[in-house]
């Protein structure tokens, strides 16, 4: 038990004491996305629980609007440098929510938060910023989906998923998935979170999604429980650590390049 409280202080410390390391760019910005239901909220509330040690509904709230947004994580006094955009859900028919056609622009970080998603994303608009720099684009790219219907999933889903993936990868912007709901496959682990690793289900559920296993990160998001269960808490702070090493990363390589 011991080297879980270990991991938690060891986590929790590096990510209160986290900066850029880049001159250009203050705050790393993630962008969220998948389909409705996915626990894209949930996550954010997740982490932001994890650091601050209590439920936020916050971002739930926020997500009824259909509005992009951006959520920042609250630290005594200000705020941790890192930002997570939650774009609409994706919509199981073309033409709701966002169209694949505007993520490049919104990966490029030409969409101000509050920009309303059901509108085409179009230059006139006075959320549009016409000179994105390294500061306002997405240094890393956060699927999340759903571990309960992953094989049930609408192929239109699937196709847009896959969409959004492959435009980050052309502009070289790192990506990981978060598999919510673990909880929800596997009766092994809905008793004991720990067996995540371990559970055949779990395995099943990651080899569908073909993409290397080190840009999976399975959790079990709060949605009922009180805060601060420490296995719950090991996931997410382990999912958010790789999410911000993989964005700070990203943000020093362009850093060098420019
Ligand atoms: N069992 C379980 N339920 C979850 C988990 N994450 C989210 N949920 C539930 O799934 C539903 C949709 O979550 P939400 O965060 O609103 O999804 P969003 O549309 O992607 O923002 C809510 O009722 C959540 O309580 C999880 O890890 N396990
Ligand atoms: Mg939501």
């Amino acid at each position: 038990f011991l080297h879980f409280l270990k991991f938690i202080y060891v986590s929790w410390t590096t990510l209160n004491n986290f900066k850029t390391g880049s001159t250009e760019v203050n705050t790393l910005r993630m962008l969220l996305h998948g389909p409705v239901g996915a626990g894209k909220s949930s996550f954010f509330n997740s982490m932001d629980n994890v650091l601050q040690d209590r439920i936020t509904t916050r971002a739930l709230a926020d997500s009824l609007s259909g509005k992009s947004f951006t959520m920042e994580v609250k630290k005594a006094g200000s705020y941790f440098p890192f930002t997570f955009t939650d774009i609409r859900g994706m919509e199981q028919e073309e033409g709701n929510g966002v169209h694949p056609k505007d993520i490049p622009k919104i990966l490029l970080g030409h969409v101000k938060n509050g920009y309303i998603v059901k509108n085409p994303i179009s230059e006139g608009n006075p959320k549009y910023n016409e000179n994105p720099s390294l500061n306002d684009r997405i240094h890393c790219l956060v699927a999340v989906i759903p571990a309960n219907s992953i094989s049930l999933m609408e192929q239109i889903v699937i196709d847009q998923l896959r969409k959004v993936r492959q435009k980050a990868r052309d502009l070289g912007i790192p990506q990981v998935i978060i598999m919510t709901k673990v909880d929800e496959v596997c009766p092994l682990v809905k008793g004991n979170l720990e067996k995540v690793y371990a559970s055949k289900k779990i395995k099943e559920k990651v080899s569908l999604l073909g993409v290397p296993v080190n840009c999976i990160f399975p959790v079990k998001n709060y949605h009922d429980e009180d805060p601060g269960n420490t296995k719950m808490d090991i996931l997410i702070l382990k999912a958010l650590l790789n999410i911000v090493n993989f964005a700070s990363d990203y943000v020093l390589d362009q850093t060098d390049n420019e």
